[in-house]
């Protein structure tokens, strides 16, 4: 599939030489690769058509709010390509914040086969949605109910049967679901962004006044769902 012939070249993570691993408190080695992980694509950017510039500074703004409230966890912006422009302006500007790079970085790779393929393993993946919450469409929406069968559809219908765009709402993976015992994914947050696409429903038609802050809040409550699984 797309893109996960180059995964290999990010996907070890290896300690840096002189760096030591973490040792934890309680004596055990914990090790930053066990550490909660949160995947996810940038909201609204490809099918919805959201300016990149614009959602690059919001993804920034908001993974420095939180990084530092979720304690040992990580997040990690994914995108198919190492082509892809979003990762290369949130990257610049996360670097010119100077946030911790062993907290949040970026990653090239499906996200329905970060671990399997990539080597990364994130217990947490979200979804950019469409507010039916349906299976399909395309995008990443697409890849991840497929890849999360059945049983993603089901859970999915028992948090909720829609969602407003800025809204997440976050799904326990059954362990049937091939993305929890293939990937050991344990939740999927569906995260419904922005639509600047007059093909698809509630298109805000370039009001970038509103987009920006449904897109703040769109991150605001994926990163809150994230650490109401972490703590
Ligand atoms: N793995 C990682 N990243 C991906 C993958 C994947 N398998 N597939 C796409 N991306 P999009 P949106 C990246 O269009 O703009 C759907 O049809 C992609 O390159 O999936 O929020 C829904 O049903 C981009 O960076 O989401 C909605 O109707 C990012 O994921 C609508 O599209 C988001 O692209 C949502 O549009």
């Amino acid at each position: 599939s797309k893109g996960t012939s180059s995964l290999s070249e990010n996907a070890g993570r290896k300690l840096k030489e002189g760096e030591e691993p973490l040792v934890g408190l309680a004596g055990g080695d914990v090790s930053l690769e066990d550490a909660p992980t949160l995947a996810f694509p940038s909201i609204s950017t490809a099918d919805f058509q959201f300016d990149l510039e614009k959602a690059s500074d919001i993804i920034v703004e908001k993974v420095a709010k939180f990084v530092n409230k979720l304690g040992n966890a990580r997040l990690v912006l994914v995108d198919l390509s190492h082509k892809s422009k979003i990762l290369s302006l949130v990257r610049t500007k996360a670097s010119e914040k100077n946030i911790d790079s062993n907290k949040f970085f970026t990653f090239v790779g499906d996200i329905t086969r970060l671990h399997s393929e990539g080597g990364l393993h994130c217990n947490v993946i979200a979804n950019a949605a469409n507010w039916r919450l349906k299976p399909g469409g395309g995008g990443v929406n697409a890849a991840i109910f497929s890849a999360g069968g059945q049983a993603l559809e089901v859970a999915t219908k028992e948090q909720a049967k829609s969602l407003l765009p800025g809204n997440a709402v976050v799904v326990p993976l059954p362990s049937a679901s091939p993305l929890f015992c293939r990937e050991g994914v344990t939740h999927v947050i569906h995260v419904v962004g922005p639509n600047m696409n007059p093909q698809r429903p509630n298109c805000l038609n370039n009001d970038y006044i509103k987009g920006c802050e449904v897109l703040q809040e769109a991150y605001t409550s994926l990163f809150e769902g994230f650490s109401s699984i972490v703590r």
